[in-house]
């Protein structure tokens, strides 16, 4: 797994390499707006200029500068409703405005702080207490960069914790070598069942399967042999099975199938339908030594007479115990 969180996690906060401030300058007035331009000019800055709110609102929606510095009064659309504009629309919300302006009053103030401005100056302005204030709005922009970039590295941690997670679960639940579901998942899902199938008092059944004489292969070919035909068995009954029926490898070269909505009969033609599927299949356990293995099968169907679940795999045990005892290759019900 690869996890990142020991080594840059979200809290640190090492200097990043911060994006360009895209700045929009919008003034009516051409002189006004080229002396900002070329007061605003620098390496880290990219200057937009708009004559009108029409035309800064087009700007605004294309480029989505980080800063806007706008005069009220204009054609077409003045600085108060294009505040507004921005504030209402998703990808200009955060912008930081300064109003810059030659209206004065309180009353003018207040409405454009109302509109959605971050800063108001009155015209005429010092190129320094303007630079001023934009340092002041970009402090705020970088601040709020670096938060949405933590929140962004936070929301992928937890994505992949997640997955992690997931994947650990998974992992919990299925048999390392034949893929098959373990015994815990066999477990949980048949005490689900039993209380479901009781529910719409439908049958079901567990079929308890063994290899036979298992130990000679592993003896005679090695372990790995072993391994082979322990996956080759898992593969045929997990295909003989039906798609509603979990095999799950119970242990050693046990296997547990569940199989819901299935009474006595059907799951005896279902055992049937495995022994003889296993049975046929020709083992090449080295090279030259072919052959065939097979399995034991004991029944059980679930009854009100059984406790639990438990008590269910202990009947099926007895039966493949029984059919273990009568010759094998059988199965018993
Ligand atoms: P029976 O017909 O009575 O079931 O005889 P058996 O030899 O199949 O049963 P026994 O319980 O004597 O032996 C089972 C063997 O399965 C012993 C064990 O080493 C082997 N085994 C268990 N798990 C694995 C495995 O994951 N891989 C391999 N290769 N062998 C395993
Ligand atoms: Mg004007
Ligand atoms: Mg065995
Ligand atoms: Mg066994």
């Amino acid at each position: 797994m690869n996890y990142r969180i020991a080594d840059a996690g979200p809290t640190e906060t090492k200097e990043e390499k911060l994006d360009k401030l895209t700045i929009l300058a919008v003034d009516d007035d051409p002189l006004t707006l080229l002396y900002l331009k070329k007061m605003l000019a620098g390496d880290s800055r990219q200057i937009l200029t708009a004559s009108n709110g029409k035309k800064a609102l087009e700007l605004a929606f294309d480029h989505r500068p980080h800063l806007l510095i706008t005069d009220w009064r204009m054609p077409k659309l003045n600085g108060i409703d294009l505040c507004r504009i921005l504030r209402k629309t998703r990808k200009t919300q955060h912008v930081y405005i300064i109003m810059l302006t030659g209206c004065e009053a309180d009353d003018e103030l207040v409405e454009a702080f109302n509109a959605g401005a971050d800063d108001y100056i009155v015209k005429p302005f010092t190129p320094k207490v303007l630079q001023a204030r934009i340092s002041s709005g970009e402090r705020l922009i970088r601040y709020q960069q670096t938060i949405r970039r933590d929140r962004d590295i936070i929301e992928q941690y937890a994505t992949e914790l997640a997955a992690a997670n997931r994947k650990l679960q998974n992992m919990a639940m299925t048999d390392f070598l034949t893929g098959l579901p373990n015994r815990r998942n066999a477990l949980i899902r048949l005490k689900n069942l039993i209380a479901e199938m009781d529910r719409y008092e439908e049958s079901l059944s567990c079929i308890m399967a063994d290899i036979d004489h298992f130990k000679k292969i592993n003896d005679t070919y090695g372990h790995d042999c072993g391994d082979m035909v322990l996956k080759k068995v898992a593969s045929i009954l997990e295909e003989k099975a039906r798609s509603y029926d979990m095999v799950s490898r119970w242990g050693g070269e046990e296997f547990l199938i569940v199989c819901a909505r299935s009474n006595r009969l059907e799951s005896f033609q279902l055992a049937h339908r495995l022994r003889l599927a296993v049975e046929k299949h020709e083992f090449k356990f080295t090279e030259g030594h072919r052959g065939h293995v097979t399995i034991s099968i004991g029944i059980a169907t679930w009854s009100p007479d059984f406790v639990n679940e438990d008590e269910l795999i202990k009947e099926a045990d007895n039966c493949l115990y029984l059919a273990k005892k009568h010759g094998r290759n059988r199965v018993i019900a």
